[in-house]
This record gives structure tokens, C-alpha cells and sequence, in this order.
């Protein structure tokens, strides 16, 4: 069972930063659908994705799964020969309720669940791999090298789907996105003070990148074209093909 999402909704004496602890998992399909603008649409996009470049006989890699809503859409979208997904979180909440939803999943595409940071993960060949809103939680320094192995295993004409935070380099843009992102907060039932704490929360635990960063660490590690395939407010997806 999941419930609504009031994990900030008390005021707290000292905020703690943000974890994907149990009392985070039980409410987190509610907290991303109304945290992260665009979500479903995303979920979506990421089966189609995986049909147009799904490969036979490489796996789908999940990295940072959650719950696997991005698991799902993969198998969803799988319609070659000799596949399966990966789907892998450091966080050992979500990896055990993971496991308890995928038992009433019946799919022909096996799902391996593995409980690891992706930042130590050796990488079998693959042809779609989803980072959708993980790398934000990676600290900056290992994002290069961690992208290189990811385009190493994929095959050609592979991708990445990677959805993040976006930082916008001029400052007036920055704050304005960040102002109608906390309006579409408040407008999915978030306080002030949900806002407000969850955002001391996770200072220095997300950190957001320009779409240049993104995409000259992109280009280095060695994929060919370097697209936004989706915006809303300052979240954005790219889809980065070998
Ligand atoms: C979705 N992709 O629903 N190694 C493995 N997992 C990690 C690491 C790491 N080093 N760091 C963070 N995570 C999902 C949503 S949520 C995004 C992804 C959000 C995991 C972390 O435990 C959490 O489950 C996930 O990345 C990020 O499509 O909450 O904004």
C-alpha cells in the first residue's frame, strides 16, 4: 500500500537531509507524480522510447528504480528477442518494496532487482538504459565516469534516457523556473511549509546541472547525439543515442 505524501508536512526542529528511507518509499509514487512536473508523461515516453531502440539480446538497464515505474515502461516496450532489465538502487526500502510489487507482475521479459549504488555497477551490453532522476543524486565528480561505462556497454544506435533537475545559467531564469516550479507545488497540494522544509532537505543531496554541463559530459563519454526530448518548468529529460 502506498499513501499521500506528508513526510514534510509537520514542522521539523532540524531538517535532516533527504533519504529514500521506508517512510519516504511509502509514500513515493504520490510524492513524485506531484513533486516532479510531468512524471506519467515521462513514464510513458519511456516505453516508446524503448520500442523504437530496443535491441535483441541486450539488457534494459533501471538505474535508481524506486518503486520501477521506469522498469515497467521498459518491459512495456520491449518487443525483440532475448532481453531483460536491470533495475538497481542503493536504497534498501525501495529495493525490498520493489521486490513485493514485482511479485504480482507477470511478464515474458525477466527483471533482475539488484541492490546496489550504480556508481560500482559493471555494466553488461545494453541498448536502453534509464537514469530518470538519478544522477541529480550522484555527486558530481563520479557523473563522468559513471556515464562513460554506461556508453561503453551500449551498443550502437543505444541510448539514455536521462530526466534531472535542471539549472539554468542566467540567474533571472533560474529563479523565475524555480518560482513556477514552487507554484506548481502549492498547486498539487503542497504548504508553504512542505516546500519550504523539503527544499532545505535536499540541499546539497540533489544537485542540478546546466543542459551544457549535461551535455558536453554526454558527448565525452562518448555519445553521438545529445537531445532535450522533454521541459517542463526546471525539469527536463534528454535522450542521448550512441
Ligand atoms: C522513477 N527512476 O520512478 N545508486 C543507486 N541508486 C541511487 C543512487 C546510487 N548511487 N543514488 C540515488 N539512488 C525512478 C525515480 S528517484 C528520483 C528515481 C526522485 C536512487 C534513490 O535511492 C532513489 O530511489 C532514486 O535513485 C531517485 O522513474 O525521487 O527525485
Amino acid at each position: 500500500m502506498t499513501g499521500f505524501d506528508e513526510v514534510y508536512g509537520e514542522r521539523q526542529k532540524q531538517i535532516k537531509s533527504f533519504e529514500f528511507d521506508e517512510k519516504v518509499t511509502a509514500v513515493f509514487p504520490d510524492m513524485i507524480k506531484r513533486s516532479v512536473p510531468g512524471y506519467n508523461l515521462i513514464i510513458s515516453n519511456i516505453s516508446m522510447l524503448t520500442e523504437k531502440f530496443v535491441q535483441p539480446y541486450t539488457a534494459c538497464y533501471d538505474l535508481g528504480c524506486s518503486l520501477g515505474a521506469s522498469t515497467l515502461a521498459i518491459s512495456e516496450g520491449i518487443n525483440v528477442d532475448g532481453c531483460e532489465i536491470i533495475a538497481v538502487d542503493n536504497s534498501e526500502a525501495m529495493i525490498n518494496s520493489l521486490k513485493t510489487r514485482l511479485k504480482g507482475f507477470k511478464s515474458e521479459i525477466p527483471v533482475h532487482v539488484v541492490h546496489e549504488d550504480i556508481t560500482r555497477l559493471d555494466f553488461k551490453k545494453s541498448s536502453v538504459n534509464v537514469l530518470n532522476f538519478t544522477l541529480q543524486f550522484i555527486n558530481p565528480e563520479k557523473r563522468g565516469d559513471l556515464l562513460k561505462k554506461i556508453c561503453d556497454s551500449t551498443v550502437q544506435n543505444g541510448i539514455l534516457v536521462l530526466s534531472e533537475k535542471l539549472q539554468f545559467g542566467e540567474e533571472n531564469s533560474n529563479n523565475h523556473q524555480i518560482d513556477l516550479y514552487h507554484s506548481f507545488k502549492k498547486y498539487n497540494g503542497y504548504s508553504d511549509l512542505e516546500v519550504s522544509q523539503k527544499r532545505t532537505a535536499l540541499e546539497n543531496v540533489l544537485i542540478p546541472e546546466s543542459f551544457e554541463t549535461h551535455k558536453k559530459r554526454l558527448l565525452a563519454a562518448g555519445y553521438s547525439k545529445v537531445d532535450i526530448w522533454f521541459q517542463c518548468f526546471n525539469f527536463f529529460s534528454i535522450l542521448a543515442i550512441k
